[in-house]
């Protein structure tokens, strides 16, 4: 006998509805896609049903882990891990003050209702400046764009793909990814639907994708080259008289500040730097400004590149000036029914966002959004004067895999002098820790998406209750959060957590005018991350309780995206800022970069494989068996004048791999491509399935932490000069 029970899928940004036969005895049987899902309708991708692998993983840490006299990891009770932290990091704080702790935040966060909610009491208890995540690694240009634009970081518009009649798609491969940055289950199946129905997808990408392959049309690109192709974008809709904002016209500042940036950017211009025709550049102007809707949109690719913050812009400045902004089929924004940045307090009133506020010790780089650049994190722990980092705390992420210069912050973190770690495995990172905090199985908490339904393409909402009851001996993760606010704090390792849990309802219920006491009485017995989000659901824009949610297992269809303008904008001036400063000042280096033939003899960039997500999903065995993904994939042209055989060692100034070659023709000549996130045969991790996988190399050695986009300080991951030799 079994039960079936429905769970929203964790694991990456699509949001699948998963149908989970839970069997008498409590174990897991067959994993499906639900079917009544009312936003993923039965799709899954092959992660999907591994959540009973991961679930079932004797690797999975299920106690703590705390460093012992002999120099190893040895399980603990919460009672001694809390107590050991509070031990080491104190006389931390005491001695050499609180930026001495920094902070790293993992992408699993936004995967989860104690890693949304709840690191920022800890962090706020911490006081220290020394906050770095992984969003400096991804989409930080979007979030400084954005906010800029419209006043919010998760203001950025979605490209409405299920309406739209023409998709410019740019530095994204939805058939490996599931999307990013606009949360759509089976993606693939929606950009066939837009062909199907007699619409255009076009790609931009130096690799002719799975998503190109599929696509109307795919366009190669050099990398890092997207500002200059939008930029002769802007350039030929100014020059050709096609510029038409549409439903934005009456809120839109700095046109003319944006027609004067694009000067001299033409087609002709910028064709040499971008590997596009002068032809091709014009065909693309005239079917976006003729398509009936249209949407631009840009992904990791555009974002992990030396111009990251421009291309970023660009793409919205285009979806503005083509009249494509707010429109049905074109970039839209939805509106959250919990939690949503853009539909708290009054529209058009805003602070906007402030960026730059102090800077990094060692490099000087500006903060973004109360973060440093990640590029930043290991010269912050490796070097020595007043103001050093000496005790990290990674919350759900593995910075020595998927960060620049990998190899330097492992070295860091072989010396720092405490490392505290909330994670699920001892990998990489976590393998330096003094103390690990597992966070529980994903199958015992309950969930709910509340970052990606503030960036998804219809307005969805949909609770999952927890599959399974908790493990013996787990704690969940928000108490955890909890608890090291409350040692950060002076509290002591044996204070409540609620005290911080019923601090966190309190502030959020007097935010909205409410007295706390009233609200913790109307929602009790609720604790934890399920209280929270049942007052963001109450006082969101449906007013839903989490109730209605959990009385609708396969979720609640709100409808699709409407028209926002102008009450989403949070601009200052309660404007589209269509010509930040801070970005226009940027393009005086983007000119000088027209001249550009190559960016060194071979230029590496990443991609991602269905079967894997990021640093961490390659000890489940059912996605990692069969033909080897960790490849260097190079052009036949490059094999042959290389004199490249089965191996190739790949060097950059950072560092060298020798990595298994794959020949093809996918690639532009002249541009290799690695995946991210492999390398886990370290010493001192235990990943048995993840540790033995053959050809498994780290990108992140190659990848070169002086190299960041200079407005959001974010990595560049993509584009990167390499020299390719025989191994
Ligand atoms: N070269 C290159 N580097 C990249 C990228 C790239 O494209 N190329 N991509 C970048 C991008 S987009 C991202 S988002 C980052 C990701 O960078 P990170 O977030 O640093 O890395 P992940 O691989 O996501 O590792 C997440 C960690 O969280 C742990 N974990 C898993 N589930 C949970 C949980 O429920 N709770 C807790 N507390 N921990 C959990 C895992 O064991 C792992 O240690 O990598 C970036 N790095
Ligand atoms: N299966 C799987 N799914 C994932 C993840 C995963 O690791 N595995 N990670 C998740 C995360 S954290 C994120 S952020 C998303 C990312 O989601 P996507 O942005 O869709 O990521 P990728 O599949 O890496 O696609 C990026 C594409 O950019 C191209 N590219 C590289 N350089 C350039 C350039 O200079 N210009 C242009 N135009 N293109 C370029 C690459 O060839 C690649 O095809 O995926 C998420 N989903
Ligand atoms: S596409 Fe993403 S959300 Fe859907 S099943 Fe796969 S990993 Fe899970
Ligand atoms: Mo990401």
């Amino acid at each position: 006998m079994s039960e079936l029970r429905y769970r929203t899928c964790p694991l990456c940004e699509a949001t699948c509805g998963l149908e989970i036969e839970v069997k008498d005895d409590g174990a897991i049987g067959r994993i499906r896609g639900d079917r009544d899902d009312v936003f993923s309708h039965g799709f899954i991708c092959p992660k999907g049903s591994t959540l009973k692998q991961l679930h079932e993983d004797p690797d999975r840490l299920r106690t703590p882990m705390v460093r012992g006299d002999d120099g190893e990891l040895h399980p603990a009770t919460w009672d001694e891990a809390f107590a050991e932290v509070e031990r080491r990091l104190m006389p931390i704080i005491e001695v050499h003050g609180r930026n001495a702790v920094a902070v790293y935040l993992g992408n699993p966060n936004v995967h989860n209702m104690s890693g949304t909610l709840y690191p920022r009491f800890f962090l706020r208890a911490l006081g220290s400046r020394n906050v770095y995540s992984a969003a400096t690694a991804d989409q930080r240009p979007k979030e400084v764009s954005a906010g800029l634009m419209f006043g919010h970081l998760l203001s950025y518009p979605l490209p409405d793909i299920d309406r739209t009649d023409y998709l410019l798609m740019l530095g994204a491969n939805p058939y490996e990814s599931n999307g990013s940055l606009a949360t759509a289950p089976d993606w693939p199946g929606r950009l066939e639907a837009i062909i199907e129905r007699g619409g255009r997808v076009v790609v931009v990408d130096p690799k002719r994708t799975k998503t190109a392959d599929h696509a109307s049309k795919h366009v190669p690109i050099r990398p890092g080259a997207d500002a200059l192709l939008l930029m002769a974008l802007v350039n030929v809709l100014f020059g050709d008289d096609l510029v038409d904002l549409g439903a934005a016209a009456e809120y839109v500042n700095g046109l003319d500040d944006v027609r004067a940036a694009c000067e001299g950017f033409t087609p002709e211009a910028v064709a040499p730097a971008t590997g596009i025709g002068a032809g091709v550049i014009r065909r693309l102007a005239a079917e976006l400004a003729a398509a009936p809707t249209a949407a631009v949109y840009g992904r990791i690719g555009t974002c992990t590149q030396e111009f990251g913050t421009l291309a970023s812009w660009l793409v919205d400045v285009l979806n503005t000036i083509t009249g494509n902004l707010d429109k049905p089929g074109g970039a839209m924004w939805c509106k959250a029914a919990a939690g949503g940045s853009n539909t708290r307090g009054e529209g058009r009133v805003g602070r906007g966002v402030e960026l730059g506020r102090h800077r990094s010790r060692v490099r000087g780089l500006p903060e973004t959004y109360g973060e440093y650049p990640v590029v930043c994190l290991a010269e912050e722990i490796d070097t020595p004067g007043d103001g050093q980092v000496r005790a990290l705390f990674t919350l759900g992420g593995n910075p020595a895999s998927s960060t620049p210069n990998s190899e330097r912050l492992a070295r860091a973190l072989e010396d720092i002098e405490l490392l505290v770690s909330v994670d699920v495995y001892v990998n990489e990172t976590t393998r330096h820790a003094h103390v690990i905090l597992p966070a529980p199985s994903a199958l015992t908490r309950g969930h709910y998406d509340i970052a990606f339904y503030q960036i998804a393409v219809r307005n969805i909402a949909n609770y999952s209750s927890s599959v399974l009851p908790p493990e013996e001996g787990s704690y969940d993760e928000w108490r955890t959060l909890c608890k090291l606010a409350l040692i950060a704090q002076g509290k002591g390792a044996d204070a409540d957590p609620a005290i911080v849990d019923d601090a966190a309802i309190r502030t959020m219920a007097e935010g909205a005018g409410r007295d706390g006491d009233d609200v913790i009485a109307e929602l009790a017995p609720r604790v934890g991350p399920e209280r929270l989000l049942d007052f963001m659901l109450r006082t969101g824009p449906y007013k839903l309780t989490l109730d209605e949610l959990i009385a609708n297992p396969h979720g609640i269809d709100l409808g699709p995206m409407e028209p926002r303008l102008p009450e989403v904008l949070r601009t200052p001036s309660g404007m589209i800022e269509l010509a930040p400063e801070a970005i226009v000042a940027d393009v005086a280096r983007l000119r000088a970069a027209l001249g550009r033939r190559n960016n060194g003899d071979m230029v590496l960039i990443g991609r991602r494989h269905v079967r894997s997500n990021n640093s961490w999903m390659h000890n489940i065995n059912v996605l990692v068996k069969g033909n080897p993904r960790c490849t260097l994939q190079v052009h036949p042209d490059d094999v042959a004048r290389l004199g490249l055989g089965s191996e190739a060692t790949v060097a950059s100034r950072t560092g060298s791999v020798v990595a298994t070659v794959e020949v093809s023709d996918a690639l532009m000549p002249g541009v290799v491509s690695l995946p991210h996130g492999w390398g886990q045969n370290v010493k001192g991790a235990r990943l048995s399935i993840a540790g033995a996988v053959e050809g498994s190399v780290n990108f992140n050695v190659l990848a070169d932490e002086n190299l960041y986009d200079p407005v959001s300080g974010n990595a560049v991951l993509n584009g990167i000069s390499v020299t390719v030799t025989p191994a």
